[in-house]
């Protein structure tokens, strides 16, 4: 048939759901709340960074999860140079390969495939 268009928004809870599913791994820790909070707090950009060896290097580049502390152990990471403390450490990095691969997915699997950039094709694939 034909195609149209529709509009959709993702409301602000809808965000604050997704939010809350990305880090379940977490639910049971006591900063959860807080960390839901902070991750909606704002619009986030996401990405899908493509190298060899990207989750290593990439954790490399944005340093400790503890941006306080980073600005003293590693003060030319991200975090250091963006971040506030151990909540608001201002970037997100996957911890293995495997956690990559489900949180591409979480963000980009659904996409209809003409709206996927080469990278998330090639990632798909993988
Ligand atoms: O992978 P990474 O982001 O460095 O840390 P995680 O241990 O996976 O925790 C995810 C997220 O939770 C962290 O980026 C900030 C927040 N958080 C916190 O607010 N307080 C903690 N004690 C530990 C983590
Ligand atoms: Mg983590």
């Amino acid at each position: 048939g034909e195609k149209e268009r529709t509009l959709g928004i993702i409301k602000p809870d809808g965000l604050s759901e997704n939010a809350a599913n990305f880090y379940a791994e977490h639910s049971s820790k006591p900063f959860f709340t807080n960390l839901i909070k902070y991750m909606t707090s704002g619009p986030v950009l996401v990405m899908i960074l493509e190298k060899e060896d990207a989750v290593i290097h990439w954790r490399e580049l944005i340093g400790p999860t503890d941006a306080g502390k980073a600005k003293i152990t590693h003060p030319q990471s991200l975090r250091a140079m963006c971040g506030v403390d151990i909540e608001k450490n201002c970037v997100h990095g996957s911890d293995s390969h495997q956690s990559a691969q489900r949180e591409i997915a979480f963000f980009f699997k659904e996409a209809p495939s003409a709206f996927k950039t080469e990278a998330v094709r090639k990632h798909d694939e993988l």
